[in-house]
């Protein structure tokens, strides 16, 4: 069984062996939760995502998938990098959302990870409305391969939305 916890807090400061960022395809930085992680994590989060794009992801990480580095100096063990979708008022890119989740989860298991903490993804930049991306998170999460698994909200109003999309 895995524990799923809702926290209103900044995910740079989880005590948990994976943070979960929303990165985009480039995995060079950006701002929002990306710019916190990088900012806090240290150099050594963006030279292993340097190595990454000059490897196997050369042409960036398409969305929905995930990728593990180094978590430097952030007190998590690994970051998992993942790709969100923007919103779309035409297209539903729900899958794509929730594969974030799945193959986040899949990847820090792979690392023997056994908690994980998730911001919103593509709630802020990427404009998704926040209670289908807490609806879509929280279904996604629900047979999750390791034991802990933390939603860090950043703001009120996304906690009670999480909050809501979880009764
Ligand atoms: N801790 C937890 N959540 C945070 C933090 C933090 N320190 N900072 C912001 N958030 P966003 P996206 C929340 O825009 O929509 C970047 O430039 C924020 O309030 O960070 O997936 C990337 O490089 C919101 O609820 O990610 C991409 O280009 C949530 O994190 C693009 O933004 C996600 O907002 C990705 O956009």
């Amino acid at each position: 069984m895995t524990t799923i916890e809702l926290v209103l807090g900044d995910i740079t400061e989880q005590h948990v062996d994976v943070v979960v960022n929303a990165a985009n395809s480039s995995l060079l930085g950006g701002s929002g939760v990306d710019g916190a992680i990088h900012r806090r994590g240290g150099p050594e989060i963006l030279a292993a995502c340097r190595e990454l794009r000059a490897g196997h992801y050369g042409g960036g990480l398409p969305t929905g998938q995930a990728v593990a580095t180094t978590a430097g100096r952030l007190p998590a063990r690994w970051v998992v990098h993942t790709v969100g979708p923007v919103w779309s008022d035409t297209e539903d890119r729900s899958q794509l959302l929730a594969d974030c989740h799945l193959n986040s989860l899949r990847v820090a298991a792979e690392l023997g990870a056994a908690s994980v903490a998730f911001p919103a993804i593509s709630t802020g930049i990427y404009r998704w409305p926040v209670a289908s991306a807490a609806r879509i998170a929280l279904a996604a999460v629900r047979d999750a391969p390791v034991e802990l698994v933390r939603f860090v909200l950043f703001s009120q109003e996304t906690y009670d939305a999480y909050e809501r999309a979880r009764s």
